[in-house]
């Protein structure tokens, strides 16, 4: 029996780079019908003399052969390791694109410093529900159903089919919480409200479906208008950072205060000098302070809603409130 020559094998093996060559170079020599272990195969036609020093030669060889297959094995994986490492690795000190950043919209800014203040002062910030019922948004405010002053607000009720839900509609001003708010704190007490409102309305520059509302509700003993008129003030300055802005204090009526009053202030709307109503006013009436279990003849109050959307717009000189509303990024980019 002639051993085949370990070098040659050896050699075969050096050419082997990829996994699939080696499978073959294995089962060539290694594997069941491999030339080098078929070897032990034919020691069974040796005398026992030969089988002894042939079975060690083969043993060598083919240990010989199987060892280099293993390193052999070994170094392949490891390259193979190496290459996707170096192919797949994230630098994790590389420096990050840096995300745009954005900022809150103009009303929400104005919205939280105007909160600020007003919890310096110890008032109550509630916000209320976009949904309320008819009974909060007017029989609770002194508008009884009937009431020509409901289409004052072009409401936007809720498409129900039972009666609880058809009872349900987009709040349509602040005012809709002072009722339970004054239960909730009063008197004597300092609510502020600010809120979303919707009203059905034919769009314009100074008129969207929803708009933010301020609401400041105030009760006391012996409050009167010249407080009313004090805080008003106190409030547009304090928003507006200037006393530029002409605002006209008119008599107006809403059913829930009396008297009550409006504030225009002057402003650019479509590159034309106009007056904009930006504020309701008012002693609250005395029927409103009883439905909501406080005794007029002890206390008064009063109460505002100022239309902060417009505010808004007048503060940043904006000629269109829904400016602040149409995702337009080149407008929001420019503040
Ligand atoms: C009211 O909503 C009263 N609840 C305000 C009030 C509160 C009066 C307390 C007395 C006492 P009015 O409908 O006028 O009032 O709305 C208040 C403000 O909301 C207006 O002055 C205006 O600035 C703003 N506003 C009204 N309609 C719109 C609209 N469609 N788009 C943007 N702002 C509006």
């Amino acid at each position: 029996m002639i051993l085949p020559d370990p070098q040659t094998i050896l050699a075969e093996l050096a050419t082997c780079t990829t996994e699939d060559q080696l499978k073959d170079f294995f089962s060539t020599y290694l594997g069941k019908k491999g030339s080098v272990n078929g070897l032990f195969k034919q020691l069974k036609d040796l005398s026992p003399e030969e089988k002894k020093t042939k079975g060690q030669e083969i043993k060598a060889l083919f240990d010989s052969v199987n060892n280099a297959f293993m390193s052999q094995q070994d170094e392949i994986k490891r390259a193979y390791r190496d290459q996707k490492l170096s192919e797949e690795i994230v630098d994790i000190s590389t420096p990050s694109n840096p995300l745009p950043l954005g900022h809150a919209n103009l009303q929400n800014q104005l919205r939280r410093t105007v909160e600020q203040i007003f919890q310096g002062m110890w008032f109550h910030i509630e916000y209320g529900h976009d949904l309320v019922d008819t009974f909060e948004n007017f029989s609770s405010v002194n508008i009884p159903p009937t009431h020509p002053a409901t289409e004052m607000h072009d409401t936007l009720y809720v498409n129900g089919e039972s009666k609880e839900w058809q009872k349900l509609m987009m709040r349509t001003h602040t005012s809709a919480h002072q009722n339970e708010l004054i239960r909730k704190y009063g008197p004597a007490c300092k609510i502020m409200i600010p809120g979303k409102v919707y009203r059905n309305e034919n769009l314009d520059a100074s008129h969207d479906v929803a708009f933010w509302q301020v609401e400041w509700v105030v009760i006391d003993k012996w409050l009167s208008i010249g407080h009313l008129k004090g805080m008003m003030e106190q409030i547009l300055q304090g928003i507006l950072e200037t006393d530029q802005v002409e605002l006209r204090l008119r008599p107006a009526y809403f059913p829930f205060v009396e008297p009550g009053f409006e504030i225009d202030a002057k402003a650019q709307v479509w590159g034309k000098d106009k007056r904009l109503e930006i504020l309701g006013a008012g002693m609250i009436h005395p029927s409103v302070l009883e439905q909501a279990g406080v005794d007029p003849n002890e206390y008064s109050g009063f109460a505002f809603g100022l239309g902060m959307t417009r505010l808004v717009a007048i503060r940043y000189g904006l000629s269109d409130i829904r400016l602040l509303t149409n995702g337009d990024l080149r407008f929001a980019k420019s503040f």
